[in-house]
């Protein structure tokens, strides 16, 4: 297949914002007297802020009224972290492969489940580089439902299986596939091993080779 597009999950693929969800979720459990571990997190990886709640609280009911409040809480935590990154925060290798991808002419998009997806691009100041950007604002399903990537599709004008997706998460991953669509996965095996081509991450690799790995081989 022929890649004529990149779409790039931002969260723990651009810039590791994991680890800021992860903070901000363990401090609500705290409050909230809930044991939440970095094990726990890895469950929270690309998955809605609602979805996120509902793993945290493990099975505990709670009122609609207090699952908002408890989900405002965190993205205040959330959000008073965002505002210290910067473009250092970028993740070794993401702005070589986004600048190549731009260089070589392709298509590239950002497909975050997160609402906070502009801010958090502001911040690394690289949204202009993207010729769209999907994300948790979007009046669509979140991953693992393949309605964000078919978004960032038809906003580059690539056909989904000309698209590859680039993700950190199972969820993400799966969401690809769902959309027809190959993908990158950045991880461990056991994350994102379902991927056609895994990485430990960006570092040290392009755009070409990534390119040369999907192109169709000659018999
Ligand atoms: P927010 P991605 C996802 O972003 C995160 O991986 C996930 O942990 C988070 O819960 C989700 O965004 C929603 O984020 O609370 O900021 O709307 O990986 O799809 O870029
Ligand atoms: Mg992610």
């Amino acid at each position: 297949m022929i890649i004529k597009a990149f779409l790039f999950d931002l969260d723990g693929v651009l810039t590791d914002t994991s680890e800021l969800h992860f903070q901000g979720w363990k401090r609500l459990a705290e409050e909230e007297g809930i044991s939440f571990t970095r094990e726990d997190n890895e469950a929270l990886r690309g998955v809605s802020r609602r979805e996120s709640l509902n793993l945290l609280l493990k099975g505990r009911q709670v009122t609609e009224e207090q699952a908002r409040e408890m989900m405002e809480r965190k993205n205040g935590y959330y959000l008073d972290l965002v505002q210290q990154m910067t473009p250092a925060d970028l993740l070794p290798g993401a702005r070589e492969i986004i600048a190549e991808i731009k260089a070589l002419g392709l298509k590239q998009a950002i497909v975050s489940s997160s609402k906070n997806a502009a801010l958090v691009l502001e911040r690394l100041q690289i949204g202009d580089l993207f010729d769209a950007v999907i994300d948790g604002n979007a009046p669509a399903r979140s991953k693992p439902y393949p309605d964000l990537f078919l978004l960032a599709a038809q906003a580059v004008g690539v056909p989904p299986a000309n698209c590859l997706v680039v993700e950190d998460a199972g969820a993400g991953v799966d969401a690809a596939h769902a959309a027809g669509m190959p993908a990158l996965g950045l991880g461990p095996k056991e994350r994102v091993g379902h991927a056609e081509l895994v990485f430990d991450s960006l570092e040290h690799h392009t755009a070409r080779e990534i390119l040369a790995f999907f192109a169709p081989r000659r018999a």
